[in-house]
């Protein structure tokens, strides 16, 4: 049997990371750690030009230091504990104590040197994905460089020469390390504050594991079956939601790192899309959205103007990417009368309980045992009741008043009198009037059966 710190092959490798973290100037700059799962506030710039930092969903952005003008961060790629949510973590590989690791923010124009650690148990490197520089900084093991041994440190640097929106991972035994969690974010801030400028920003990766109820590393040769759909490595009802002030301009930059595509869908407003990991979109190239399809290996950014107070869903499209580990595996049951199974089972085995005979609906509430170390498919509960949702799930949050750097929960919409769907409880109309079998012609006999007529 392995102990669980072999199954994280930190092992001999981490003996040296006191000596890591806390070096002098002159050496290797701080290689903070985070392990807090929720949303960190945004770090606003203190020297330099200024900018609207991003809120990392369920994440935090990496903190660095100048040396003689040069921007210096120090990431370490290392096994990390992921919660996912309460009650289900994932044994993963991130950077600085979490996955995805941190964002990285800077300037258009400014020179970054990046230090990168690797307490891996296996080389590994850096690609900054979408990003303009000298082929030798790539990172692609084998073309560009050799592989960073476990327990060294390479430098990576080069200028910022354009603004955007970009993303960092391994180009070193790729398929094993995404599959385990390392990959971020890195926003290139416009020189020109107010270029592009808004008053929210936020950021989050799509990414997947294929976990099994009860276990907690990832199945890394899976390569189409996952059953942990995530943003930022949280799912939901973990996900914190996107809070908002009331006509707040609001930019929301979502980079798929996953193997297949994502719809994300919000509700309550148009958008259009500004950017893509290529660069910004011209204005007159730009068309209206509600859904905007996030291609595998791609970023998208939209913005809209929070006019609409309320709570508006925001969600992957895909309805199964809105569902948690359980359940992938249930049979359809909708419309099968099971009460005469159900009886027959129950002389063997008591306690069974049939479910899904009218849809699933009734698992959202459903306290059922489960294995160790998952969660419900389904689960989250709103202020009429469950949500029965799970996965790539969350919450816009616009209300009035929302102080600038306020990016607390603010609870549930309080919706305005009479602005809620409600029951009808008036005279009902005469069905059989409407639909009897005397008003049916032949051909649409067979359609009525279902209903009562
Ligand atoms: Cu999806």
């Amino acid at each position: 049997m392995f102990s669980r710190r072999q199954l994280l092959g930190a092992g001999a490798v981490l003996a040296g990371a006191a000596a890591w973290t806390k070096t002098s100037a002159m050496g290797l700059p701080d290689a903070p750690t985070m392990e807090a799962p929720e949303t960190q506030p945004p770090l606003f710039p203190t020297s330099g030009p200024d900018y609207q930092p991003v809120a990392t969903l369920n994440g935090w952005t990496l903190p660095h230091r100048m040396n003689n003008g040069v921007k210096e961060f120090h990431l370490v790629a290392e096994p990390v504990e992921r919660e996912f949510a309460p009650g289900m973590t994932g044994y993963l590989w991130g950077y600085n104590g979490q996955s995805p690791g941190p964002t990285i923010e800077a300037v258009e124009g400014d020179r970054v040197r990046i230090f990168v650690t690797n307490k891996l148990p296996e080389h590994t490197s850096v690609h900054w994905h979408g990003m303009i520089l000298p082929s030798g900084m790539d990172g692609v093991v084998g073309l560009t460089q050799p592989g960073i041994p476990s327990g060294k440190t390479f430098v990576y640097e080069f200028d910022l020469v354009k603004s955007g929106t970009f993303m960092y991972h391994p180009h070193a035994d790729e398929m094993v390390q995404m599959a385990m969690g390392m990959m971020g974010f890195f926003v290139i801030h416009p020189k020109d504050p107010k270029f592009m400028r808004v008053d929210r920003d936020f950021v989050f990766l799509l990414n997947a594991y294929d976990i099994d109820p009860g276990s907690y590393v990832p199945r890394v040769m899976e390569m189409t079956d996952f059953n942990i759909w995530s943003w930022n490595s949280r799912i939901f009802p973990a996900i914190d939601p996107l809070v908002v002030s009331k006509n707040d301009k609001v930019r929301v930059r979502v980079g798929n790192l996953t193997m297949t595509n994502h719809p994300i869908h919000m509700h309550g407003y148009d958008f259009e899309v500004t950017c893509t990991d290529g660069g910004w979109v011209r204005p007159e190239a730009r068309w209206p959205e509600v859904s905007i399809d996030i291609p595998v290996g791609a970023m998208r950014a939209y913005e809209f103007d929070a006019i609409y107070a309320g709570d508006w869903a925001i969600h992957c499209h895909k309805s199964h990417h809105t569902m948690n580990a359980m359940g992938h595996d249930v049979p359809t049951f909708i419309g099968v009368d099971k009460s005469k199974l159900a009886e027959k089972i129950r002389k063997v085995q008591p306690e069974y309980m049939p479910m899904g005979n009218r849809g699933m609906a009734d698992m959202g509430e459903m306290e059922m045992p489960l294995p160790d170390n998952t969660i419900p498919m389904m689960t989250g509960t709103g202020q009429f009741g469950p949500i029965e949702m799970g996965g790539m799930f969350s919450v816009v949050k616009v209300r009035e008043g929302i102080s600038e750097k306020d990016y607390a929960d603010p609870g549930w919409y309080q919706h305005p009198k009479g602005t809620v769907a409600f029951e009808w409880t008036g005279d009902l109309p005469a069905a059989e009037k409407a639909i009897g079998p005397e008003t049916q012609t032949p051909d649409t006999t067979k359609h009525s059966q279902g209903h009562k007529g």
